[in-house]
C-alpha cells in the first residue's frame, strides 16, 4: 500500500507530442512546492486565489525560468484527491517536463505511483470505488456507445445494484443471527428458514452476470468475420468497410490465406471485422490451412457475413456454406452488384440479402445499418450492465456463497450452518462494491491504472 501521507507528483497527460502537458502535484506540501517553482507574472498568485489559472513562469531548481505557462491551485478539501492539489500547465516539451518534476521532487515529492491520485480520492470520499475504476476505463473506450455505457456505470448505476444486494444480504443475516440467538422465538412462530430469499438474490446475481454476459461485445467490440467462396470479393468488402487496403486483393482465388483482423467503429459501435480465406476443397496443403482457419474463426466469432457474387450467383458452394456457416448470421451479402448477373442461381428465398459493390460503394451504408442493428439486437433487453473482469470474478464467487447456502438448506441444515455462504457471498459483494480495506482495496484496482490518473 502506498504511503498516503507524501505529496506526490505526476504528469496527468500522456507521453507524447502535444500542444501542452500537465503535471499534478497532491498532498501537504503542493502550495508550498508551487511557490518555489512558479513565480507569477502578476500580483495575483495561485495559492492565494484557489481554483483560478494564473500566469507566470515555471522555474528550475536554481530559480531559472523554464518556461511560462499556467499554474492552478486546488485547496483542500475542494479538489480532485480531497488534498491540496497544484496543477502546472507547461508546454509539452520533455526537457521542461523533466526540469519541473525534478524541482518538485528535490522539494520534497515523490512519483505517484499508478492510480495513487484517485485512490486517495477515493480514501478522502470525493468518490466511489467502482466511479474511480468506471473512470478509467472510459479511457480505453473509443466508441460512443461504449462511453455512454462507462458513462452510465459512472453515474452509479452499478454501484447502487451491488449496494441493494448488500444490503438484503445484510438483513438476511442478521434475521437469521436472531434466530439463532433466540431460537424458541421464531421456531415457536413456524417460520421456515428464508430459502426464498437466498434463491431470489441467487437469481438477481445470475440475472447481472448473464445481462453482463451479454453485454460484453459493447466492451471487447463485435467480432464478425466476412466468409464465403474464393474471389467473391471478402477482401474488397472488408477493405471497403475499413477505407483503406489493408487486405490483399488479386483476380486469383484463394488469394487470402491468414485471417485479417480490424477495428472499426460502426454507427458508435466497436465491430472486429474477420477477413478470412475462401472456402474450398484444396489440395493445397497451405490453402487447406487457410481454410480451417478461417472456419475456425466464423465459428469463434459473434456473426458471420456470408458473401456470393452477383457474377456466379447463388451455387452448391453457397448452399454448403449457408448449412456450416448460418447459425449467427448477421446477413447475407451480395457483392460486385455493379457486375451483370451471371450464372447460378438466387439464394433461397427466407433468407434476406444485401447488395453492395466494394468498386462503387452502392449498398455500403445499408450493410452498416444492417451491421449495427444486429449488434445493438444482440445486447440484452434491458439496460447493458459493464462488468468488468474484477467485478464480474466477485459476483461469481457471491453466487457461489448463495448457491452453498442453498444447498445446505435444502438438505435440511440449520440456518447457522448456512450463514457461512451467506458471509462468503457479502464479502465478495464488498469486494465487487471495492469495500475493502486501504492496502487491499489499492491492490485490488488502483494498482492496475495509469501514473497520473
Ligand atoms: N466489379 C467488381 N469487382 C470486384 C468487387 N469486389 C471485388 N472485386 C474483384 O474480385 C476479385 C476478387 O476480390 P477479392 O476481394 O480478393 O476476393 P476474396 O473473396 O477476398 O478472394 P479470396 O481471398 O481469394 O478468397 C478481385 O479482382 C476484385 O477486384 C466489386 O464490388 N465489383
Ligand atoms: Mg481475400
Amino acid at each position: 500500500m502506498p504511503d498516503t501521507t507524501a505529496t506526490i507528483v505526476a504528469e496527468a497527460t500522456p507521453p507524447g507530442r502535444g500542444g501542452l502537458a500537465v503535471l499534478r502535484l497532491s498532498g501537504e506540501k503542493s502550495a508550498e512546492i508551487l511557490r518555489r517553482i512558479f513565480s507569477p507574472a502578476g500580483k495575483a498568485a495561485p495559492w492565494d486565489s484557489p481554483r483560478h489559472l494564473t500566469f507566470g513562469e515555471f522555474l528550475d531548481l536554481d530559480g531559472a525560468a523554464v518556461d511560462r505557462g499556467l499554474a492552478v491551485y486546488f485547496a483542500a478539501p475542494a479538489s480532485f484527491t480531497g488534498e491540496d492539489v497544484a496543477e502546472c500547465h507547461l508546454h509539452c516539451s520533455p526537457a521542461v517536463i523533466h526540469a519541473v518534476k525534478q524541482a518538485c521532487m528535490a522539494l520534497g515529492a515523490r512519483p505517484a505511483l499508478p492510480g495513487e491520485f484517485s485512490y486517495r480520492a477515493v480514501l478522502n470520499g470525493r468518490m466511489g470505488a467502482l466511479e474511480a475504476e468506471a473512470a478509467n476505463e472510459m479511457a480505453s473506450f473509443e466508441t460512443a456507445l461504449q462511453a455512454k455505457t462507462a458513462g452510465i456505470a459512472v453515474a452509479g448505476g452499478l454501484q447502487a445494484r451491488l449496494e441493494a444486494l448488500r444490503e438484503r444480504l445484510l438483513e438476511l443475516s442478521a434475521a437469521w443471527e436472531a434466530r439463532i440467538e433466540f431460537p424458541e422465538e421464531s421456531y415457536a412462530q413456524g417460520k421456515m428458514p428464508a430459502r426464498e430469499e437466498v434463491a431470489a438474490i441467487a437469481a438477481e446475481i445470475r440475472g447481472m452476470l448473464a445481462r453482463s454476459n451479454s453485454s460484453r461485445p459493447l466492451r471487447r467490440g463485435w467480432r464478425i468475420a466476412i466468409c464465403g467462396a474464393p474471389n467473391v470479393g471478402k477482401s474488397s468488402l472488408f477493405n471497403a468497410i475499413l477505407q483503406r487496403e489493408r487486405a490483399l486483393v488479386t483476380p486469383h482465388p484463394g488469394t487470402t490465406r491468414d485471417v485479417l483482423e480490424e477495428t472499426v467503429d460502426i454507427h458508435g459501435l466497436p465491430v472486429i471485422l474477420l477477413d478470412t480465406a475462401g472456402i474450398r476443397e484444396s489440395d493445397d496443403p497451405v490453402e487447406r490451412l487457410g481454410v480451417e482457419k478461417g472456419i475456425e474463426a466464423a465459428r469463434g466469432a459473434d456473426g458471420v457475413l456470408l458473401l456470393y457474387s452477383k457474377a456466379s450467383g447463388w451455387r452448391a458452394e453457397e448452399k454448403d456454406l449457408a448449412a456450416v456457416l448460418g447459425g449467427n448470421l448477421v446477413g447475407l451479402v451480395e457483392t460486385k452488384c455493379d457486375l451483370a448477373a451471371g450464372g447460378g442461381g438466387l439464394p433461397p428465398p427466407g433468407l434476406e440479402r444485401l447488395s453492395v459493390s466494394s468498386l462503387t460503394g452502392e449498398g455500403l451504408s445499408a450493410l452498416m445499418d444492417r451491421i449495427a442493428h444486429w449488434a445493438l439486437g444482440t445486447l440484452p433487453g434491458e439496460a447493458a450492465l459493464l462488468l468488468n473482469e474484477r467485478q464480474r470474478e466477485a459476483l461469481q464467487r457471491a453466487g457461489e456463497g448463495l448457491a452453498e447456502a442453498e444447498a445446505y438448506l435444502a438438505l435440511g441444515n440449520t440456518e447457522e450452518v448456512a450463514l457461512a455462504g451467506i458471509g462468503k457471498a457479502s464479502e465478495a459483494i464488498d469486494e465487487a462494491l471495492g469495500l475493502k480495506s486501504r492496502e487491499e482495496l489499492y491492490d485490488l484496482i488502483f494498482s492496475r491504472f495509469c501514473i497520473g490518473k
